[in-house]
């Protein structure tokens, strides 16, 4: 089965900006009066519940129970929520750069003709935001479908938004390759069938990426090349489209359903 189409996810993947939400959230406790802060060893550990209003609710009934069960909660979480995003928009728009390699292989991609979609638990909002910011308004239009946090009601690591991407760019799984940078992502395109590359980044760094078709730390340029955590890189310096169809035709899974398919 031949490489068919690119699955994007955001944070962390196309740009390394979990510290932009972390500063956000602390931002708009501050602001609402709250003695919350975030620090980045806890910021890790939260990062494990996707979704920044999940993240706010699971941090409150982990603290203080009885708040969260006040009626008033949820419409406090969504107002607190709207603040953050908010906050993190403004950081967005001082200035944010892609990880190496990323506008390069979306750009390999699209000289391909080959379909990329996203695959994201943040809001549509904050999608635009970044690509607009970094590869520009027209970067909307390159992706057939932009599977984001409000188009479900699991977040990853439910396969929900992977399928919502898959059912848009009318595939299998199996004939598709995510991009993510997090064992949550991993778990959640895998169940969804898509095979995936790890680009670790700065939160998700000794996770278990066991079901990964490789892990690298970037994807990287000729002069700054991946350096391969698992799988090989074929004697290939950095991560182009040939090799990503090279890792997608060696996948197992793949070459089951593609003899499968051969034998019908
Ligand atoms: C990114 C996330 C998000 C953000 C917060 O997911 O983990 O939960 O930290 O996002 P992905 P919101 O890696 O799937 O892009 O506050 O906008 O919900």
């Amino acid at each position: 089965m031949a490489l068919a189409a690119l699955i994007w996810d955001v944070d962390g993947t196309l740009v390394d900006n979990e510290e932009l939400h972390r500063q956000a959230f602390n931002a708009a406790f501050t602001a609402a009066g709250l003695d919350w802060h975030w620090d980045q060893a806890s910021y890790r550990e939260l990062l494990a519940v996707t979704g920044g209003r999940e993240r706010i609710t699971h941090f409150v009934q982990t603290r203080d129970p009885d708040r969260a069960a006040r009626p008033g909660f949820p419409a406090f979480v969504r107002d607190l929520h709207i603040d953050k995003t908010r906050r993190y928009g403004e950081r967005l728009d001082a200035g944010v750069s892609l990880r190496p390699g990323v506008a390069r292989l979306i750009g390999e991609a699209r000289d391909a003709g080959l379909p990329q979609a996203i695959a994201t638990t943040t809001s549509r909002v904050n999608v635009e935001r970044l690509l607009e910011g970094t590869l520009g308004r027209e970067a909307l239009g390159w992706f057939s479908v932009i599977a984001s946090g409000e188009t479900v009601t699991a977040k990853k690591p439910a396969p929900d938004l992977y399928r919502v991407a898959l059912d848009g760019l009318g595939l299998p799984g199996a004939s598709c390759l995510a991009i993510e940078d997090t064992s949550v992502g991993l778990r959640s395109a895998r169940a969804a069938g898509v095979p995936t590359l790890i680009t670790v980044s700065r939160y998700s760094s000794g996770e278990d990426f066991t079901s990964a078709l490789a892990v690298v730390d970037r994807l990287g340029e000729p002069d700054l090349p991946s350096q391969v955590l698992h799988g090989s890189l074929h004697g290939q310096a950095y991560i182009d489209l040939s090799l990503l169809r090279i890792w997608h035709k060696e996948n197992k899974l793949n070459k089951e359903i593609g003899n499968i398919v051969n034998a019908i």
